[in-house]
């Protein structure tokens, strides 16, 4: 059983590489808000602070969370080192920086051995919004007004992709 928490105690942790990544994180974090879920959010980086890294992963069960979000961008070893140390859902978010553009991070989030998953989105913004929506919809899981909300939000993006195709047909028969 997880273990039960407060509602207003963070239920995601958040971590990121460095303070330059928080610009893409921050979509992570908004998809997060626009649900309601309450989240934290920490600069934690798999080589230059694994102490504090392998501290954070060992107690965040216990904390009360329940899924890991991680980006890193370059040789980005966040998500994985979390989930060496956890059996929460761990998600990975490749940044797009640096001379490779991202695909570093992505070979480096998303090749995990076998044992040990971390769930990797696509590079960049994208990514991290994806990131999010995945926690909300693991959490939804365990709760009914998540699966409520999520419902509604494909219906929103459904009827906006409807109208889009609306205004291309009218504007094709002008
Ligand atoms: C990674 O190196 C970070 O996650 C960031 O994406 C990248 C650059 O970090 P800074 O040099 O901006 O701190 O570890």
């Amino acid at each position: 059983m997880p273990p039960k928490v407060k509602a207003r105690e963070p239920l995601v942790g958040i971590l990121m590489g460095s303070d330059s990544d928080l610009p893409t994180m921050q979509e992570a974090a908004e998809a997060l808000d626009a649900f309601g879920v309450p989240y934290e959010m920490h600069v934690a980086s798999a080589h230059r602070t694994p102490e504090w890294v392998q501290r954070y992963a060992r107690d965040a069960e216990r904390r009360g969370l329940r899924v890991l979000v991680a980006g890193a961008g370059g040789a980005a070893h966040l998500a994985g080192v979390l989930a060496a140390h956890v059996t929460l859902p761990v998600i990975g978010i490749p940044m797009e920086n640096g001379s490779l553009n991202g695909l570093d991070a992505l070979l480096s989030t998303v090749q995990m051995p076998g044992g040990i998953p971390v769930a990797t989105v696509a590079i960049g913004r994208a990514g991290a919004r994806n990131a999010g929506l995945l926690a909300v919809q693991i959490l939804s899981l365990s709760s009914p007004g998540l699966q409520r909300k999520l419902r509604a939000h494909r219906a929103r993006m459904a009827a906006d992709v409807l109208a889009r195709d609306r205004r291309l047909q009218a504007a094709r028969s002008r």
